[in-house]
């Protein structure tokens, strides 16, 4: 596709799948137009389902065509348009893992993400007052204050949608504990998760930290105290534009994954491939709740994991396991091998 007009990419600071789809932008050299959601410069027409971020995709005369959401989707529809500096590599086995990681960042860890920002009276009141600015900084003090109430009461309200309840309250805190750990342990001998370049997982884990460790003060103080690498390896994440890559080099071979990525596999299959596995069990039920069991990192103990199902994450699923579907019978016995003893196995039998 040609760049004589470029992408328009529309979001808010505070959202973790724009920063996300930023950085996806930036590092892939994509030139594109960065709109504020709603604000006075935001001329697109309206999204398929109304969230953020949109992207959308130029006619030839410079006016909007195809209007997109959703992040995954939306890297794959940028592979099929550019080629350098991919994000995914061409071994499907690889590409078939960092799918997952991604998946995990954007339907397990944005659990963590929304937890944090909208459970502690700090983030909920910082959040309130920030969030409404992207569209608006010129707002005066009633509108502003009529934007807090109304974002805060809707997000608070919503938090038991995605599994932020007291109940779940010590899972969910634990499993950004993990996540930061396993990243430390990452750190210490590379700087991405499968290999020298990023890939879909780095960009999904990356989007929800971009808010956890940088933008909310209960998880920024965590991360602080606990993993000041994953703070600088979030702000690298943020532009990797600087970053050299060339053709399909530099991702690890499968059979020489990192063991902190290993480890992160096995967290994967820990907390998302559990819940996962239940959200599509009770959607096909027409079940009012989903309820799993999720077991402590040490594997002595476990904990029940309870919330609404999700019909997203439902959908989430079904592409994981068309693409598992999809692989070569010698991929999938790759990344079977990958995959046994870290319980993400459940998610495709
Ligand atoms: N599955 C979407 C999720 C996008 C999403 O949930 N965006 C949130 C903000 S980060 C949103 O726009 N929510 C609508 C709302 O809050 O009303 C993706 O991967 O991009």
């Amino acid at each position: 596709m040609t760049t004589d007009h470029p992408l328009v990419l529309a979001g808010q600071y505070g959202s973790p799948y724009t920063l996300k789809m930023r950085a996806v932008l930036r590092y892939r050299h994509i030139p594109f137009r960065w709109v504020l959601r709603d604000s006075k410069w935001d001329d697109l027409p309206p999204p398929p389902v109304p969230i953020i971020p949109v992207i959308a995709y130029p006619n030839p005369d410079g006016s909007h065509g195809d209007i997109t959401v959703d992040s995954s989707p939306q890297i794959m529809r940028l592979e099929t348009e550019f080629a350098d500096r991919s994000v995914v590599p061409n071994d499907p086995a690889l590409a078939f893992l960092d799918a997952l990681l991604e998946d995990y960042g954007d339907e397990w860890v944005t659990k963590a993400m929304y937890h944090y920002r909208w459970a502690y009276s700090d983030d909920i009141d910082k959040a309130g007052k920030l969030l409404p600015l992207s569209q608006n900084l010129q707002v005066g003090s009633d509108s502003a204050q009529q934007a807090y109430d109304f974002i805060t009461s809707r997000q608070i309200g919503r938090r038991e949608l995605v599994g932020s309840t007291d109940f779940n309250q010590p899972l969910i805190e634990g499993s950004y504990r993990a996540l930061l750990d396993l990243l430390t342990e990452r750190l210490a001998t590379g700087d991405f998760l499968l290999g020298d370049r990023p890939g879909r997982g780095d960009f999904g884990i990356f989007g929800q930290l971009s808010q956890l460790v940088k933008w909310d003060p209960t998880a920024v103080a965590i991360a602080a105290k606990h993993a000041p690498k994953v703070i600088n390896w979030v702000d690298r994440m943020d532009d990797l534009s600087w970053l050299p890559v060339d053709g399909d080099e530099g991702w690890t071979p499968l059979d020489q994954l990192p063991t902190a990525t290993r480890a992160l596999l096995a967290e994967v299959g820990r907390t998302y491939a559990p819940f996962m596995v239940a959200n599509a069990k009770a959607l096909m039920a027409g079940a009012d709740e989903v309820e799993c069991e999720i077991a402590s990192r040490d594997g002595s103990t476990s904990q029940t994991y309870r919330q609404g199902p999700f019909a997203y994450q439902g959908k989430c699923l079904a592409w994981l396991r068309e693409g598992y579907e999809a692989l070569a019978e010698s991929d999938r016995e790759r990344v079977d091998t990958v995959l046994a003893g870290t319980g993400c196995e459940i998610l495709f039998t």
